[in-house]
């Protein structure tokens, strides 16, 4: 992309109503518009990194053996009578009527939507098991939206759904989401730590939440240090094998972690010596929980079992702040110039940066790096305006990107270009086939 053709509205002043670093970024580099309180328009930058932490869910839910669908956003409140929850959910549920009067809601969630999908079509415990997942945009009338995409009204969620013939079935699913969702926040540039927690209106006893340690974390957490050196790393997981999957869930959640509602001080003290206690804040950026019959039994979603019989489904849902991760992984990756986008998840692979619009040496070095990645499957955002190279470079450090090449007169008569690290600063000469290399190089881990 040619940023004289792109639409990318910076702001030259730090908006007055955003009071976190993350939503202050998201507005000065033109990613997001509020369109109503807690409503954002989503800009082509903000849309691309979106589009970016998007398809790693979906890459690593299909992993995992997740088929994707999708629901509609809007519902008919039927199905929230069915189970119980329409008149339990209160003022977060958005109602609306259609012009026959009818009652239907903007979803907060889908356990009723999917449940009856369900229990329309599946019959035997042979279909079984099965997750079925969708991206979808969520309505929550949150009372005090803020923070800009953290705590939205309007927000893109992965929430995902399975049906499991027993408990033990059940527990291998949520299992299986909890490595897949390890892997999926490490492929974002995220340390994602699983906590114990409280069920809240989704309801169920064994839930985890999935917490990015942040100042501006809306939980207090508490845990072993010990726990922030874990990594999930290049391992390979076989999502079929229930001993794999319980094997890295208890590597991960065998050290104390808790957010604030189930903390107890006196489990906390006996397990965790005292050098290794930490408290902090945490930004939830995904919950797994497993609640058992219970939409299966208020909703009669029943298979027959081999003997013959009909059981209720053991059921689960698991989802991801889609929307929220991009503040949690600009809270966790920025400065005080601006983002820097892990290479997981940023825009543009690459900037290039021409000091010297309208030289025809200059001119045409850019163009051949422009050709050369996009010929090697990267995407650069090439600033051809004739603009100060100053302005070029605070553009390029405000929106994030994680490398950046520079091409001037200078350096061209040399035969170099520099490249230069967002992340550390630091700055090499290379020819431009060195350049390209090492580019192509860095995202081959990242694809
Ligand atoms: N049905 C279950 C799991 S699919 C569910 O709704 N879980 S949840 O309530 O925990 O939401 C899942 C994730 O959505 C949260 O972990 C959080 O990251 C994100 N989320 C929840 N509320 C908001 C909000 N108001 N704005 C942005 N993201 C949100």
């Amino acid at each position: 992309m040619r940023l004289s053709r792109y639409f990318l509205p910076v702001l030259k002043e730090t908006p007055s109503e955003a009071q976190i670093v993350s939503h202050r970024l998201m507005l000065r580099a033109g990613m997001i518009k509020q369109a109503a309180a807690g409503i954002y328009s989503w800009l082509p930058l903000g849309f691309k990194v979106l589009n970016r932490i998007e398809q790693i869910v979906h890459d690593e839910q299909i992993r995992a053996g997740h088929i994707p669908m999708l629901m509609p956003t809007i519902q008919s409140a039927d199905l929230w009578r069915e189970s119980g929850r329409y008149d339990d959910y209160g003022e977060e549920m958005l109602r609306i009527k259609d012009r026959h009067g009818r009652d239907m809601l903007f979803g907060p969630t889908n356990e009723e939507l999917i449940t009856d999908i369900f229990r329309a079509h599946v019959n035997s415990y042979k279909d079984l098991p099965l997750t079925l997942y969708h991206i979808q945009w969520k309505f929550r009338d949150e009372v005090r939206p803020r923070f800009g995409v953290m705590r939205g009204r309007e927000f893109l969620m992965k929430d995902g759904y399975n049906f499991d013939i027993d408990k033990d079935a059940a527990l291998h699913a949520y299992n299986r989401h909890l490595v897949s969702y390890l892997r999926s926040y490490e492929r974002m540039g995220l340390q994602a730590i699983p906590m114990r927690a409280d069920g809240g209106p989704i309801g169920g006893d064994y839930t985890h939440e999935f917490l990015v340690l942040a100042e501006t974390g809306e939980s207090e957490v508490f845990y072993d240090s010990e726990i922030t050196d874990l990594k999930f790393g290049a391992r390979e997981v076989d999502y079929d094998s229930v001993p794999a999957c319980q094997a890295v869930l208890e590597e991960f959640t065998s050290r104390y972690a808790r957010t604030d509602e189930t903390h107890d001080e006196g489990v906390f003290t006996a397990q965790v010596p005292e050098t290794r206690r930490r408290s902090a804040r945490g930004i939830e950026v995904g919950q797994i929980f497993y609640f058992g019959t219970k939409y299966s039994d208020a909703m009669g979603a029943t298979v027959v079992g081999p003997d013959g019989t009909r059981t209720p489904v053991h059921m689960g849902s698991h989802g991801i702040g889609v929307s929220r991760l991009l503040g949690a992984i600009i809270e966790a990756n920025h400065d005080d110039r601006g983002i820097i986008w892990p290479e997981g998840v940023t825009p543009f692979h690459a900037a290039i940066v021409n000091l010297k619009q309208g030289d025809a040496d200059a001119d045409a070095a850019c163009e051949g790096l422009y050709k050369a990645l996009v010929a090697r499957g990267l995407e650069p955002l090439y600033d051809d305006r004739p603009e100060r190279a100053g302005a070029k470079f605070a553009t390029m450090d405000l929106i994030g990107l994680p490398w950046r090449l520079t091409v001037g007169p200078r350096g061209l008569a040399k035969g170099v270009v520099e490249l230069t690290s967002r992340r550390t600063g630091t700055s090499e000469e290379l020819t431009p086939e060195a350049a390209i290399d090492r580019l192509a190089q860095i995202y081959a881990e990242h694809v």
